[in-house]
């Protein structure tokens, strides 16, 4: 089974590479079990139309889906070596794709970027944009530097990383210790009620301007499924109130994918044993990533989709 029918093996036209990383040891909620998410969300896209909302036809997307990284949940060290090496073989097969993971919790994010950007040349002008309802500050969670709630402070320690070019964005539950990191490094975060006060439109804006302001040509997007609101997506491990639409999220993707290179994206802590017996959450994110790809696909067309 893979996402959307698509083939297993990177050729030359290849150009999006989906996988997975079935692991949750990392989380700091028992009840919720993303390391089934991203077979849950291939299975669902053979029940999804073949057209996303703007016409493209989704079997001629050029995407492959090369199935998910081996883990041993319990073994950290060896789970983030395998997820390293995935990606390197990734690169080494074709240079030019954009990969897209399937987590996981969030912590499954930081050996992504960490590989990715080992690989990169220009690090200059990469930035990363997390859409999330919590900023995952924390400097340890129960002892460990290793947590889905330490995963943006440990993105924040590589060396390539300072807050020009890490933003976050959707929060609303943030802890004491959190928010004091952030005012001590001067992080930015953008809360998710600012685009009620401002509008979609500029608060899209001030995304883009924090990024271009930067001069950051090429962005990785990491969208914590909780940072739509629990009542469109209920499947995820903290439901907290006061998230954005999926129309908000689709329509703020769209422009970003218009105005940066997305060179690489995930899409995390989706749980399917937590979700409803029609599988909203699993459904939403599989649209969510295959409107995602077309938008990165449709960038160098004319067309007016992003107006
Ligand atoms: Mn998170």
């Amino acid at each position: 089974m893979t996402f959307y029918d698509f083939g297993e093996t990177i050729d030359n036209d290849t150009r999006f590479v989906i996988f997975g990383i079935p692991w949750d040891y990392l989380t700091s909620l028992k009840a919720a079990n993303s390391a089934i998410a991203p077979q849950k969300i291939r299975e669902i896209t053979s029940n999804l139309a073949l057209t996303t909302e703007m016409g493209v036809e989704i079997p001629k997307l050029k995407v492959v889906d090369i199935g998910n990284v081996s883990i041993e949940p319990t073994n950290v060290n060896k789970s983030l070596e395998e997820i390293k090496n995935f990606i390197s073989l990734i690169f080494r097969q074709k240079k030019d794709v954009v990969p897209i993971m399937i987590g996981g919790d969030h912590f499954c994010t930081f050996p992504v970027v960490k590989a990715l950007v080992d690989s990169f040349e220009n690090k200059n002008e990469f930035g990363v944009l997390i859409f999330d309802a919590h900023l995952d500050l924390y400097k340890e969670w129960d002892k460990r530097l290793y947590s889905h709630a330490t995963i943006s402070h440990r993105l924040y320690e590589l060396t390539f990383i300072n807050k020009y070019n890490i933003l976050i964005v959707g929060t609303r539950d943030i802890d004491i210790p959190e928010l004091d990191f952030a005012k001590k490094e001067d992080m930015v975060h953008f809360n998710a009620y600012l685009l009620h006060d401002f509008g979609i439109d500029k608060f899209t804006d001030n995304i883009i301007d924090f990024f271009e302001n930067s001069h950051i040509k090429q962005i990785y997007i990491s969208i914590d499924i909780d940072v739509l609101d629990p009542s469109i997506a209920p499947g995820t491990g903290y439901a907290i109130p006061g998230g954005f639409s999926y129309r908000e999220l689709w329509k703020i993707l769209r422009k970003l994918a218009k105005n940066f290179d997305v060179i690489a994206f995930d899409l995390v802590e989706v749980c399917p044993n937590l979700d409803l017996l029609n599988n909203v959450t699993s459904n939403l994110a599989a649209k969510l990533i295959i409107e995602l790809i077309s938008f990165i696909h449709n960038k160098h067309k004319n067309d007016d989709y992003a107006k």
